[in-house]
Order: structure tokens, then sequence, then C-alpha cells
């Protein structure tokens, strides 16, 4: 019995560990297209996922309901991953500034730390596809402020 308890414990710590510091978890998800899926990206659920058609430039977004610290962004691929992709805030949805950026994605896990910055709006743009899919797909994306 002892065996089977501790990594059950352990998991339920780690679970709570993170449901509080990652940001996300409050917010609201929209993307380019396929709505009715962007909420999948951000429900802690690293078995569902958001996914785009084939179309190269796509984005999907993360409203954290209100202005919080932000500096570190994780975004854990499905199999149809970006190459070219980029990350961007804005506190009002009007003016974005990017803070991450990268030509070589490769899917996968992609952690993104950067200075500190206090946003409300977290977009990332996806400019090119990584696979022959032509297409996007994100198990999960967690925002935390450092
Ligand atoms: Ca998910």
């Amino acid at each position: 019995m002892r065996y089977l308890m501790i990594p059950v414990l352990f998991f339920s710590i780690s679970m709570v560990l993170a449901m509080e510091d990652n940001l996300a978890r409050n917010g609201y998800a929209t993307a380019s297209e396929n709505l009715k899926n962007a909420s999948k990206s951000i429900d802690g659920d690293i078995r569902t996922h958001w996914s785009s058609r084939q179309r190269e430039r796509q984005w999907i977004m993360v409203d954290l309901g209100e202005i919080r610290n932000v500096g570190c962004v994780i975004i854990y691929w499905q199999t149809c991953f970006a190459e070219h992709f980029s990350i961007q805030v804005s506190k009002d949805r009007k003016t974005f500034r990017e803070v991450a950026k990268t030509d070589n994605g490769a899917g996968g896990i992609d952690a993104f730390g950067f200075s500190t910055v206090e946003t409300r709006f977290i977009r990332i743009r996806l400019e090119k596809p990584g696979t022959k899919w032509q297409s996007y797909g994100i198990y999960e994306i967690e925002i935390y402020e450092q």
C-alpha cells in the first residue's frame, strides 16, 4: 500500500503547485480559427489540444483577465509544431509587443524566459509550420510570472 501511495501523493502535490503558479489556468483562450478547441490549450490536460487547419499563418491568444507580471511561456506542441513563431504581449489587445521569437522550432516543449512584463494578453503568432501537415497543434500553454 505504501508503495502505491507515494507516487500518487507526489503527483497530487505537483498538480496543485502547477495550478497555482500557471496564470493560463485562470485565463480565456481564443484563436484565429477552431475557436471551440482553443480552451483545450489551457485546460491543464496534456491529452487535449487545440489544432488549426492547414493554413500557414495562425495565432492563438490567452487573455489573463487582468494585467499580470509575466516572464515565462511554455508551449507543449502536438505533432504539428511551428518552426517559425513568436510570442507577443499586450495590455489592451490593440498594441502588441514581441517578447520572444524563433525561426528554428523543433516541436516537443518550447520554454521561453524573458524580462518580466506587465501584460493581460499573450499571443502566439504561428508563421510557418514545421511539418508536412501544414497545420498547428498545441496541447498546452503555460504562463508564469518568471
Ligand atoms: Ca490541453
